[in-house]
């Protein structure tokens, strides 16, 4: 069989599971996953490459109607993950109700983009429950292959690897073959620290919170990282810091434990608290954080 190649864009509403999935995909621990929805907030690609195929997935942020120009932003690359799709895998779960976000469903059904429908989340679902569900998708999408997995059981997935590679077009690689994903180091670290403060955090803190490298030195026995944890307003710095630091300092730990797993390396991990009032409406804050 020839080689075959492509780019496989992972959609669908909050929370239903799509970085899980494609962590598992891929592999390794790329894109954050956590309970709370709109953790993901840039497109970021997994690359999968194997004996006869290579395969480009992106990780995309949730569907959602803006409330903040931030949120506009991410939109716009959901958008664009619409257009540059050989493959499109829209991820649903078993809770989610299949009216949610429908104008959206409907767009990205419609597109001539061929599509996998994946049901996730089946651990929570059992066999009657499930076969309905699969029975409504599949009368919604007539000719559209529905897949039910569960990305946290591995369950399904080596299935779904096989369908996704069944997809693709014949074409040669685009990235060299060791070649994991299209962001660096950097961005990864950023990714961890933000991870760590939806776990840490409650109601608003999360959504509030952008995360910058100040600073990132390699040295032979370990990496020097310096990071400004950036507020949206006065009264969350506090929030953030806790008492004593306390707050700061678990985040911190916490962090720097995934960091160096990451890495496989030892972290010095510095981290700063700064208000940047109101920056999730703010263009020039958006562009500073690469989301314009
Ligand atoms: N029970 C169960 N939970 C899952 C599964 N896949 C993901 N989750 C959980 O669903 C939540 C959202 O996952 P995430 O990947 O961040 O969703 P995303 O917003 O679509 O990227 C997390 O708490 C995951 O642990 C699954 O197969 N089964
Ligand atoms: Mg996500």
């Amino acid at each position: 069989m020839n080689h075959r190649s492509g780019f496989v864009n992972i959609m669908g509403n909050p929370n239903v599971g799509k970085s899980t999935l494609m962590n598992v995909l891929v592999g390794e621990k790329l894109s954050v996953t956590t309970p709370k929805a709109q953790t993901t907030r840039h497109r970021i690609m997994g690359i999968l490459t194997g004996e006869g195929y290579q395969i480009v997935y992106s990780d995309t942020p949730g569907i959602l109607n803006p409330k903040y120009r931030l949120q506009s932003a991410m939109m716009r690359s959901v958008e664009s993950a619409l257009d540059d799709a050989d493959l499109i895998l829209y991820v649903t779960d078993v809770v989610e109700s299949i009216s949610k976000n429908e104008e959206h469903l409907n767009r990205i059904l419609s597109s001539a983009v061929p599509k996998i429908i994946v049901i996730n989340k089946i651990d929570l679902s059992n066999q009657a429950e499930l076969e309905k569900l699969v029975e409504t998708w599949s009368a919604l999408a007539p000719g559209i292959p529905v897949l039910p997995v569960s990305a946290i059981k591995k369950f399904n997935t080596d299935l779904l690897l096989r369908e996704v590679i069944n997809s693709l077009p014949e074409g040669p690689p685009y990235f060299p073959e060791d070649q994991l994903t299209d962001r660096y180091e950097r961005f990864f670290v950023t990714e961890i620290i933000r991870g760590k403060i939806f776990e840490t955090y409650q109601k608003e803190i999360p959504y509030s919170v952008e995360v910058e490298i100040e600073s990132y030195t390699e040295e032979p026995e370990l990496n020097r990282i310096s990071a400004v944890i950036y507020v949206a307003r006065d009264s969350q710095k506090g929030i953030i810091i806790g008492h004593k630091g306390s707050m700061l300092k678990r985040v911190g730990t916490a962090a720097r434990k995934d960091m160096e797993e990451f890495l496989g390396k030892k972290v010095f991990l510095e981290m700063y608290v700064r208000v940047a009032r109101e920056w999730r409406d703010n263009p020039r804050m958006l562009k500073k954080f690469g989301y314009l």
